[in-house]
């Protein structure tokens, strides 16, 4: 069997293991929280090497590894090394599923040309196979949820322990809102069908986000998966982490409405969460991953 297809496989055993949200005590850990890839080698990299050098440090990454690339092979590099530190730390690193680790979507943004030219399509349905198995959502002790792209409309925390794992997102809405809500600054609720024309998707405001977080039992959000909404929005309560360069001068279309709450976050950055109860983005510190230093 070639070698890409056992580490394929290897990897996907590694997900089975793990539910599709996941609880996480991190005890006297850090966690370090690594937004939007988008097949970014050099942003990559720089986390490969900050995951070898600390090994007392939890990694969570929020999805959207492939696609988007600059240079055809790097979305294919990019989630192979990504995989690596999986297999090679499965305890303290972390992978959340995207929008863009559905065959839906990146059958025609990039990955799926990228694995014909490099290996075939077998290959293609054996990543997917891996992606259908990694989890959505994970939350920790200290009070800090991330997931890629926003809040499910859920009723009860038991609706989240329950979640399922999925292969078309159309599957079941909270797995789907889950990888594509997208959020609005502004205080009252907005409850609408997102932009971006998925059926079952939401673009909320500040009301629905606060009466979701309580069920979920959370104080704050990290997410990513949207390029205008960078920074903290919802008094500092919703963080948006974009770590790759595609992303890093999109401008901020929402701006106008809502006084964000951080700087803008430039460059690539990721969010460094410190093992005790968190409330605020102000209780996070931001990096940006090329300057990183512990
Ligand atoms: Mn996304």
């Amino acid at each position: 069997m070639p070698e890409i297809l056992k580490t394929l496989e290897n990897v996907k055993k590694l997900f089975e293991k793990e539910p599709a949200f996941i609880e996480l005590d991190p005890g006297n850990k850090e966690i370090i929280v690594v937004g939007d890839l988008h097949s970014d080698l050099e942003a990559t990299n720089a986390i490969v090497k900050i995951i070898s050098e600390q090994k007392n440090t939890i990694f969570v990454f929020l999805g959207d590894y492939i696609d988007r690339q600059i240079k055809e092979g790097d979305g294919v590099k990019t989630i192979l090394k990504v995989f690596e530190l999986k297999q090679k730390c499965p305890d303290r690193v972390f992978l959340l599923r995207g929008n863009h680790e559905f065959a839906e979507v990146n059958g025609s943004s990039g990955f799926r040309e990228e694995v014909f030219t490099f290996y075939d399509e077998k290959t293609w349905n054996k990543f997917n196979g891996v992606f259908d198995e990694m989890p959505l959502a994970l939350r920790t002790t200290t009070g800090v949820l991330m997931l890629h792209g926003g809040l499910p409309d859920i009723s009860s925390y038991e609706e989240m322990k329950n979640l399922p794992k999925v292969t078309q997102s159309e599957e079941n809405k909270f797995a789907d809102q889950i990888v594509w809500n997208d959020c609005l600054p502004r205080k009252r609720a907005i409850l609408a069908v997102a932009d971006r024309g998925i059926p079952n998707t939401l673009t909320y405001g500040q009301d629905f986000f606060e009466e979701k977080m309580k069920i979920l039992k959370s104080n704050v959000l990290i997410r990513g998966h949207q390029a205008d909404m960078k920074g903290a929005i919802f008094d500092g309560r919703c963080i948006t982490l974009l770590t790759c360069k595609i992303y890093e001068k999109f401008p901020y279309t929402h701006s106008k409405y809502y006084k964000l709450l951080t700087p803008p976050l430039n460059g690539r950055p990721i969010a460094v969460i410190p093992p005790r109860i968190i409330n605020t983005a102000k209780d996070l510190k931001f990096y940006d991953v090329l300057k990183y230093k512990n």
